[in-house]
């Protein structure tokens, strides 16, 4: 009954038009493919079951392969490791598992002869307790006093006890405040203890942070994905009290992370200032020695609104692409109507403002997308972000559908996202051709026989052929940042079909058809074209080259996915 509606479905497609602008560059973040390493498990090349910059470098080629514009590193700084690289200990050195500053420097410039860009980690919102500016700060020394957000607390007025100056939780629980026995005040951190808060109040830390980006920089970085932006600034009165966040009705623990809302220590105008103000810096640093456009990528579970005001909040600029986690939320029973609703949720907010879109699939912080969606849609996701317009974002080891690891495998001493962060399968070998020693750092999952690299590239419909399909799309005309006058729709044609229409100024047309759902759906009238199937997942009955008459019926099988093509030179 549902197909008989379609016609007045296809009337409501969303569509987005052009670009009022008159300029038709394209920076090369725009519509890029992006892809993030987990560095100590991509690969290793020194036999200690650690990955490292080395087996990075090894393996530059087969991002080529993949069609990756940029590859972006978690952190690889020296680090105690007590939050896995999250905690640097100093910003510009190399920690000694990933390898050397010489390894770094020829990883870039490896990178750069194949035509690929680096983007590194940026954490600025706190340093470890070990490094030399919290010891400085500790004793007072000149200049680091104030380096970090150090306060008296407050004594109580029954009790006379001293007490934390809020009372702000961490994000790992607890008092966001800690006291410090040898300076005999409390130090801000949002996350641990052992990652005590920079003070971006003081102008000289924001002047080192500044120094740190030009180190790297200088050393011939693309770009920096600037992690836990929404933590840089708190709340503090002009009185140097600050003030306690109202309860959410989230939570019952006072002492969970949950149980405030946080308005006070999230998103907070200092947060932007430095933000824009990075941004002038890479902007005057393009200038100066005429590097291509740095992209300023930001970690930033935010709302759309507040994002939006990250990239620009109409005088100042800031990131290039804030990212999108949207998708994310997307999980086995998700229809292409809730599909549609996420990519609304941006395309209405932030594209009308800014002409920018990026969609992010996984990361390094959550379930592997094999387990979220299901293993019948990982395809099916991929040729989503890729249809959308802007930039795709890929965590290592999704594009050949890797799953997570069973916790019971992964050693207690490690932490709950490990299941996701096992090494990448390369091929049927001893570790799946990660290491060449006799250990890895986490185990390698029992499916890598299957799904590997070497394995998925000579099966036609494999996850690595299909993302390699769908990255090799996006290089067409149709696929860049429609702007003049290529086009870009999309909706639910049913309510459990998705479609992504993209078009190159009249000359070539593609439309990305994915079932989300586990029944067959037939499609009657959906344009006056006929089309040719270009690309398929992997239980499409149709084949390459077939043609279809969309002005009759189209029919989609259970979780198929396909993209069809027309153009004007008729093939
Ligand atoms: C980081 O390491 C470099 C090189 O070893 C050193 O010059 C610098 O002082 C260190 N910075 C900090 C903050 O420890
Ligand atoms: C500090 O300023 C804030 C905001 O103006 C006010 O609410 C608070 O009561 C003041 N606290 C003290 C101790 O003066
Ligand atoms: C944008 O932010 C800057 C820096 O925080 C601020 O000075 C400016 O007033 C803001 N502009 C608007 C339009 O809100
Ligand atoms: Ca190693
Ligand atoms: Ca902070």
């Amino acid at each position: 009954m549902w197909s008989r509606l379609l016609p007045l479905c296809t009337v409501l497609l969303l569509c987005y038009g052009k670009r009022t602008t008159a300029t038709t560059t394209v920076d090369w973040w725009e519509s890029a493919t992006l892809y993030q390493i987990y560095p100590r498990s991509f690969m290793d090349s020194n036999g200690d079951g650690v990955g490292d910059l080395n087996g990075i470098a090894s393996r530059l080629e087969y991002l080529k392969e993949l069609g990756v514009t940029a590859t972006w590193l978690s952190p690889i700084f020296k680090s105690p490791m007590a939050d896995f690289g999250y905690d640097i200990s100093n910003f510009t050195e190399v920690d000694p598992i990933f390898g050397t500053m010489a390894d770094f420097d020829a990883l870039i410039t490896k990178a750069h002869q194949l035509g690929l860009k680096i983007i590194l980690d940026f954490v600025p919102n706190h340093s470890s307790d070990e490094c030399e500016w919290f010891q400085k700060s500790v004793r007072r020394e000149d200049g680091y006093d104030d380096f970090y957000v150090w306060e008296d607390g407050k004594i109580d007025a029954q009790t006379g006890e001293r007490m934390p100056p809020s009372n702000w939780v961490s994000v790992f629980s607890g008092s966001m405040w800690t006291w410090n026995e040898q300076r005999q005040q409390y130090f801000l951190h949002q996350f641990l203890p052992k990652q005590p808060d920079l003070n971006f109040r003081n102008q000289m830390v924001r002047e080192h942070m500044r120094g740190v980006l030009k180190f790297w920089s200088d050393r011939g970085v693309d770009g920096f994905r600037i992690d836990a932006v929404p933590h840089i600034g708190e709340k503090r009165y002009a009185n140097g009290t600050y003030p306690d966040e109202p309860s959410s009705g989230w939570s019952d623990d006072p002492s969970s992370y949950n149980y405030h809302e946080h308005i006070y220590t999230k998103d907070q105008p200092l947060t932007l200032e430095v933000v824009y103000e990075w941004r002038q810096f890479f902007d005057e640093y393009k200038r100066q020695n005429g590097v291509d456009t740095i992209a300023l990528l930001a970690e930033a579970y935010s709302s759309v609104e507040v994002l939006s005001d990250y990239i620009n909040n109409g005088t100042h600029s800031g990131t290039q692409i804030p990212m999108n986690f949207n998708l994310m939320s997307l999980i086995g029973y998700s229809t292409a109507k809730n599909v549609e609703d996420l990519v609304k949720g941006w395309m209405d907010t932030i594209w009308p403002r800014h002409q920018t879109a990026n969609w992010v699939l996984g990361n390094h912080d959550s379930a592997r997308l094999a387990n979220r969606v299901g293993r019948e849609k990982v395809d099916l996701m991929t040729m989503l972000v890729h249809a959308l317009p802007g930039t795709s974002v890929t965590y290592y080891g999704e594009e050949i559908g890797m799953s997570n690891v069973a916790t019971e495998y992964t050693p207690v001493s490690c932490d709950d996202r490990d299941p996701e962060r096992t090494p990448m399968q390369w091929d049927t070998t001893a570790h799946a051709g990660f290491t060449t020693g006799s250990t890895t750092w986490l185990p390698v999952s029992v499916d890598y026989e299957q799904l590997n690299v070497a394995t998925e590239r000579s099966v036609a419909r494999s996850h690595l052929n299909i993302f390699k399909g769908m990255t090799k799309l996006k290089q067409t005309l149709a696929f860049k940042a429609f702007k003049d006058e290529n086009g870009f729709s999309f909706g639910a044609v049913l309510p459990q079909v998705f479609q992504v229409v993209r078009t190159a100024a009249k000359q070539e047309e593609y439309r990305i058809l994915i079932n989300m759902g586990n029944k067959i759906e037939y499609l009657y009238g959906l344009a006056n074209q006929t089309m040719v199937y270009v690309l398929l997942s992997q239980f499409s009955p149709h084949s390459y080259g077939e043609k279809v008459d969309l002005s009759k019926r189209l029919y989609m099988m259970p979780y198929e996915a396909v993209v069809l093509r027309w153009s004007t030179d008729g093939d």
